[in-house]
């Protein structure tokens, strides 16, 4: 079999997706995501200019030689762009291998080792009400895990909660497709650590107690604290028996982890903005984190989230891979094959996805009693209407930032 074709789709249904679609002679298709968000065009470009030509009159069943090729003979390596693009390519190939094999992609990743993959959603709101509101239509919905973001008293806007629920107080809304920014340039919010830290701990306090104690509640802390704050959170999320604490710290910093990990037993996941094994190195083998939150799209595809997950295996650590919306159906459902199959699945973030998504991305995979299946569809199970996507142009779009009371930028 030999690649003929490879084009770069771009569309902005509900927010924009860039998906990659691999043609072979034998008229197999695959589908790949590439969206990053915020800089999107700079993967299409990476896989346009640089990739595609590369890729033409391959054998499509060298799955790990095209990945190796592609990470090795660029010579730059790592990061965002890159690694979303050669995730693009990996995720098209296992598509039309397991095609090919006439089976899901999970069967080619050793079958399944549980029935369907645990997820959970975002429940937000401005305060008690509104997230109360917010949780309780997520259980309504089937979710068995669910993670918390509330307003903090004296904050305009603050990440999880829509900036219009903040200015308009508009209960009942669902933000499933927040944060998508799209505007021509970023929104500004703020912050203060020592405000939010005062404030948490009595969200959770308040949610146990109205919510019981098995609920599983998760919480993104979005890169914003030290180390020495973190811990302070951690500690004090402590009775409330936290299923994780995200991306206390910014993550750059692999060290932090082990000054916040000496204070609290609160369980801790991180990764999402990472690429590669190689920003886990110390994580893992210390056993800093609990959960690793990379993306299949962010992190090369299938074939290195494989290995990164059997690496984390060795030392108890399970998955929570990235699923909010800026991941596409593709995205999605490659994480889904994968959760399916490996032995120490931890958890799936599930935001869903709008209408105009869902006509754009036919998608196979089910959702039943809190647990996503990927669906018996030979591939990924995702196909990609050209007619639906060309309706939605591209749109300029940004993720919002951060500055202290003084002016200072934070991290977002
Ligand atoms: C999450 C994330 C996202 C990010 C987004 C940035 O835990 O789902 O923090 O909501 O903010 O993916 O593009
Ligand atoms: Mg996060």
């Amino acid at each position: 079999m030999k690649i003929t074709q490879v084009e770069v789709i771009v569309t902005s249904p509900d927010r924009n997706f860039v998906t990659l679609k691999i043609t072979t002679d034998e008229g197999h298709t695959g589908l790949g995501d590439a969206t990053l968000n915020g800089r999107e065009l700079a993967v299409v470009s990476y896989l346009k200019d640089h990739v595609a030509p590369l890729l033409i009159g391959k054998d499509p069943h060298r799955i790990e030689d095209a990945w190796q090729f592609l990470y090795r003979s660029a010579y730059w390596r790592r990061g965002p762009v890159t690694m979303a693009a050669i995730a693009a390519v990996d995720v098209a190939l296992w598509d039309i291998k397991a095609k090919a094999a006439n089976m899901p992609l999970y069967q080619l990743l050793g079958g399944a080792s549980r029935t369907g993959c645990l997820a959970y959603g975002h429940a937000s709101g401005k305060d008690l009400p509104e997230l109360f509101d917010s949780v309780r239509q997520h259980l309504d919905q089937g979710y068995g895990a669910i993670r918390i973001q509330t307003g903090v008293p004296g904050l305009k806007a603050i990440y999880g909660v829509a900036s219009n629920t903040v200015a308009s107080g508009n209960v009942g809304k669902r933000y499933d497709h927040e944060p998508a920014q799209r505007a021509p340039l970023p929104a500004e919010e703020d912050w203060d650590t020592r405000a939010y830290l005062r404030h948490i701990p009595g969200v959770f306090e308040a949610v146990r107690a109205e919510f019981g104690p098995e609920l599983p509640l998760l919480h993104d802390g979005h890169h914003r604290m030290t180390p020495i704050q973190a811990a302070k959170l951690g500690k004090s999320l402590e009775p409330f028996d936290m299923f994780w604490l995200e991306d206390c710290t910014p993550a750059e910093n692999q060290e932090a982890l082990r000054l916040v990990r000496r204070h609290t037993i609160t369980p801790l996941a991180i990764g999402e903005v990472f690429n590669t094994v190689w920003d886990y190195q110390t994580l893992i083998q210390e056993q800093l984190i609990d959960f690793v939150r990379s993306a299949v799209t962010h992190t090369g595809g299938i074939s290195p989230m494989k290995k990164l997950m059997d690496f984390a295996a060795q030392y108890q650590i399970k998955s929570g891979i990235h699923g909010p919306t800026d991941i596409s159906p593709v995205g999605m459902a490659a994480a889904m094959h994968l959760g399916l199959a490996i032995h120490n699945f931890g958890i799936q973030e599930y935001m869903k996805h709008g209408e105009a998504t869902n006509r754009v991305f036919e998608q196979s995979f089910t959702f039943n009693n809190g647990l996503l299946h990927p669906g018996e569809k030979p591939g990924i199970g995702v196909e990609l209407n050209i007619d639906e996507a060309g309706k939605y142009p591209y749109q300029t779009a940004y993720l919002p930032f951060n500055r202290l009371a003084d002016g200072t930028v934070h991290d977002w």
